[in-house]
């Protein structure tokens, strides 16, 4: 299987440090977002979305990262990260849609606006904008903060793909002026993944 991934990308992250954590077999393949290679005809047949990441399992490409990560376990016998037990999946599931749908997409607009723009020369971060960001993601963490109160990893007694899903966005915590720094169990929680092996052989 070859993933296709850029180091900075927080969405590659969590299919790269799945698989590491796993133990599948991958061959990692860089795409270089700064010379536009996932627009590139190659690269837009196997994702005509132009975005990593993409897993490319024989003549099956699959885009978008927690399916991605679902797929990975759901290929691997034995593997914990993804349960099997109807209610203990559906809650990791949850998880997995609240990032996807609220906690990255907010995260997402304050790495725009401190990072991205920066990076590509688009001008200032627009205030209104970062407003809009700090606020949704200081709701969102400080839900994800009270949930943690007390408990090791987000769902269940275990590490799960929802840590590493909710984990990555959270990679762009100082260049992204993310405000979670004062929620104390994201905090600790965070460490915890931090400490794992595929999160520090992984990203930048
Ligand atoms: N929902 C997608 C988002 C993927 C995505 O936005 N990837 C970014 C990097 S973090 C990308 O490739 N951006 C390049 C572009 O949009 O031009 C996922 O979870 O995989």
């Amino acid at each position: 299987m070859r993933l296709y991934h850029h180091p900075m990308s927080s969405n590659a992250r969590r299919a790269t440090m799945t698989a590491l954590q796993l133990g599948t077999d991958v061959e990692l393949v860089f795409v270089d977002l700064a010379k536009g290679e996932h627009k590139k005809p190659d690269f837009l047949r196997l994702n005509p979305g132009g975005k990593v990441p993409v897993l490319e399992d024989g003549d099956f490409a699959l885009t978008e990262s927690h399916a991605i990560m679902q797929y990975l376990c759901d290929k691997t016998p034995g593997q914990t990260l993804y349960p099997t037990e109807l209610r203990a999946r559906a809650d990791v599931n949850r998880w997995l849609f609240w990032n996807a749908a609220h906690f990255q997409s907010s995260v997402a607009i304050l790495n725009w606006e401190h990072v991205v723009k920066r990076f590509l020369n688009l001008g200032d971060p627009d205030p209104a904008a970062v407003q809009k960001g700090e606020g949704l993601v200081r709701d969102l963490g400080k839900l994800l903060d009270d949930h943690l109160a007390g408990k090791t990893w987000i769902s269940g007694d275990a590490l799960t793909l929802a840590d590493l899903a909710i984990a990555t966005p959270l990679d762009a915590l100082d260049r992204a002026k993310l405000p979670v720094r004062d929620f104390t169990n994201v905090m600790s929680w965070l460490g915890r993944v931090q400490a794992l092996d595929a999160w520090k052989k992984t990203g930048m």
